[in-house]
């Protein structure tokens, strides 16, 4: 399942590789797409969201629940 996070304090390539190196420590399948501009996360994992979104918290960034579309 693919599930969307937004970060807004994810600022260069360094945090995409600190949260992605979070994400795929927890869940070693995880495939993680970020971008730094619009502030998303994509992550492709069978965990739950808020097992991911604790990992990103963990990692020391913010997450913030993208609104529905
Ligand atoms: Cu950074």
């Amino acid at each position: 399942m693919y599930l969307e996070f937004v970060v807004p304090d994810m600022a260069c390539s360094s945090c995409v590789k600190s949260i992605t190196r979070a994400i795929q420590s927890f869940d070693g399948s995880a495939e993680v797409q970020a971008n730094t501009d619009t502030k998303q996360v994509t992550v492709s994992t069978s965990r739950a969201r808020i097992e991911i979104e604790q990992t990103i918290v963990a990692a020391g960034y913010t997450v913030v629940t993208p609104l529905p579309q």
